[in-house]
């Protein structure tokens, strides 16, 4: 049992642990399988076979065990380190202490967008981007998006979604209208109104965060840490809604062969989204 703190209550010490621990496992390749398996997963609606991370019901817990994944993989080489999160409601601007050159660096430069500061820079020697979604070998940002503004979801925007008693909704994907699950990740729902919450995150921060290999920089982690808060904040909040859907759905609905119900076994642990509803016993958020 261990916690998961907020990233802006991190000591020093706690900040350069964490950060030691992600560029060893950059060092030895392991960072770079989790981004692969990441880009192998980020199945959308119109392609084929079945979609476990995104666009899915199950993407809060095919995202719950990815973290635990890595974090057990942090643990491995530093026993204290955990995955804190960040709550972008609360830390919404470029100057917060999140993006300083001791944690995680800042904005990627104009032009190239090549992040400049901070130990996941190119130019420190440490974070070479081998599993990218191009083909250039530095971390990116580009904080708002200035060529079509986007701002950071405020707590209205997550309050709302919370308020969802239900947690998905057919056609289970990202035209879902309703449904907890599409509300945070962000999909369809209120896209218009530029309110996406996950989704809109991925895209305030830019450059590399935006796209199947997102993991490549490492704020994913503390973003998905507190998508995963969220979705323990929903269970509070409505304990008698429960996952859905339940049951396999039937033969005729073309979603079937397509996303994991309750007692599915997703890839690649072969775990069902029911194994992954209570993280108690694991850790806590504080
Ligand atoms: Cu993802
Ligand atoms: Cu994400």
């Amino acid at each position: 049992m261990y916690s998961r703190k907020n990233q802006r209550d991190l000591t020093r010490t706690e900040k350069k642990r964490l950060v030691d621990a992600i560029l060893e496992l950059k060092r030895s390749g392991r960072y770079d399988d989790f981004v692969t398996l990441h880009r192998q997963y980020y199945v959308t609606d119109g392609d084929v076979g079945p979609r476990a991370a995104h666009m899915a019901p199950s993407f809060f817990p095919w995202h719950r065990r990815y973290l635990l994944e890595f974090e057990q993989a942090l643990q491995a080489v530093d026993s204290q380190v955990s995955v804190p999160y960040w709550d972008w409601t609360r830390d919404d601007t470029p100057s917060a202490s999140l993006w300083a050159e001791d944690f995680l660096g800042g904005n990627g430069r104009p032009g190239d967008r090549q992040v400049m500061t901070g130990p996941f820079a190119y130019r420190q020697g440490n974070w070479r981007i081998r599993a990218g979604a191009t083909a250039d070998p530095f971390l990116r940002r580009n904080f708002g998006r200035p060529s079509a503004p986007v701002t950071l979801p405020g707590a209205a925007d997550v309050d709302r979604a919370l308020s969802d008693p239900v947690y998905d909704a057919a056609p289970w994907n990202s035209v879902s209208t309703t449904g907890f699950r599409n509300r945070i990740e962000g999909w369809a729902i209120g896209e218009s109104r530029g309110v996406a919450n996950h989704n809109q995150v991925h895209r305030w921060i830019g450059g590399s965060m935006a796209g199947a290999a997102s993991p490549d920089d490492p704020v994913f982690w503390l973003h998905h840490a507190f998508i995963d808060l969220l979705w323990t904040r929903w269970q509070k909040a409505h304990p008698s809604s429960r996952y859905l859907p339940a049951r396999v759905l039937p033969a005729d609905d073309p979603q079937r062969d397509r996303v994991f119900a309750l007692d599915q076994p997703m890839p690649p642990w072969n775990v069902a989204p029911s194994q992954l509803m209570d993280h108690s016993r694991l850790y806590r958020y504080v």
